[in-house]
């Protein structure tokens, strides 16, 4: 198929093509490149909130209730979900692929997982990419799901213009957990499980802990909403700030900053990807395979620091 067929296939919402494309996406193929730069073009107009926070706090039921709220409003909803245990891979958490299942006989509503293992295209790469895919194919708001760990998960959360920290009551001194890092992507955090004990100290142990940063930086505090994701108590709320800090951050020309981000990121990371794919070909093919250097090793032929001056004088000159 010619790249231009693809574009349009991927336009029309084609689910073939699409996850035909997604895959080669995962498999790190060079040639969605082409396609990719296509699609970029129609990159920018969705809103995309990232929604992050610890193991089981509730981030796939919240977003099986925003679904929800946004197909009543007619709006096109596309879903990343960035984890092993991913909803949509198959993996473990059967529970959870229940928890989205009402919605996967519709046709505007289209969930992904990108694998965190055997990721050849590069995670933040991957999950952007499919991102474009999905503003592509028409999706007006779509939502990355992620474990809020890692520096890794951190760079992905960074392609949202909305982010989102879930955490739960009764996790104690533990809302430490919450680390700096995360306190400082938050545009909106969530207090999940509403129905469980220590709500309103959860709710004060965050207001203290942005206070406190607030006073330093003087930037805008992120509200902080209450949910019960079983209900879907708090969800309109949740949806009604989502919209405002979407208007604030048009109005100050944010948003901008943050698409130009998001290209940032990728491309920093498709870069490395790529490169090290290279090198592996040419360590592969000029130095070495890993048995033949393990048992070079064995030998005491080699050593890992000339080695490795060698590998950078054979691949850059
Ligand atoms: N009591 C209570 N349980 C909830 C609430 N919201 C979600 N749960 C339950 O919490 C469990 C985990 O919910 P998930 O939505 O899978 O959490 P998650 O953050 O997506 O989990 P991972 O993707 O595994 O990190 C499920 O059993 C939900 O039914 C809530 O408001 N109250
Ligand atoms: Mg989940």
């Amino acid at each position: 198929m010619s790249i231009q067929d693809t574009v349009d296939k991927i336009r029309k919402g084609d689910i073939r093509v699409v996850a035909r494309f997604i895959r080669k996406i995962d498999d790190g193929d060079e040639d969605v490149c082409e396609v990719l730069k296509e699609l970029h073009k129609f990159s920018g107009h969705a809103h995309i909130i990232g929604i992050t926070g610890n193991p089981g706090s509730g981030k796939s039921t919240i977003i099986n209730n925003l679904i929800r709220f946004y197909r009543t409003k007619n709006k096109k909803v596309g879903v990343v979900a960035v984890d092993p245990s991913s909803p949509f891979s198959g993996g473990a958490i059967l529970g959870d692929r229940i928890r989205m299942q009402e919605h996967s006989n519709d046709p505007e509503v289209f969930l992904r997982s990108v694998a965190t293992r055997g990721n050849l295209g590069g995670l933040s790469a991957s999950t952007s990419s499919i991102v474009r895919v999905m503003e592509a194919m028409g999706k007006d708001i779509i939502i990355i799901e992620t474990v809020g760990v890692g520096q890794d998960e951190v760079d992905i959360i960074k392609l949202a213009h909305t982010t989102i920290v879930v955490t739960v009551p009764g996790l104690g001194d533990d809302i430490q957990a919450i680390k700096a890092g995360i306190l400082e992507i938050a545009d909106i955090f969530v207090v999940n499980k509403a129905d469980k004990e220590g709500v309103e100290k959860t709710i004060r142990d965050l207001r203290l802990m942005l206070e406190l940063k607030n006073r330093q930086e003087g930037m805008r505090t992120p509200p902080i909403v209450t949910t019960k994701g079983i209900t879907g108590e708090g969800i309109e709320i949740l949806a009604k700030e989502i919209e405002e800090h979407r208007s604030y951050i048009s109005s100050s020309n944010i948003d901008r900053y943050l698409n130009a981000r998001r290209d940032y990121i990728e491309f920093v990371d498709l870069l490395k990807s790529n490169i090290n794919r290279k090198i592996e070909k040419i360590i592969e093919s000029e130095i070495g395979n890993r048995s033949e250097l393990i048992s070079r090793f064995e030998n005491k032929e080699l050593n890992p620091y000339n080695l490795v001056e060698n590998t950078i004088k054979k691949v850059f000159g």
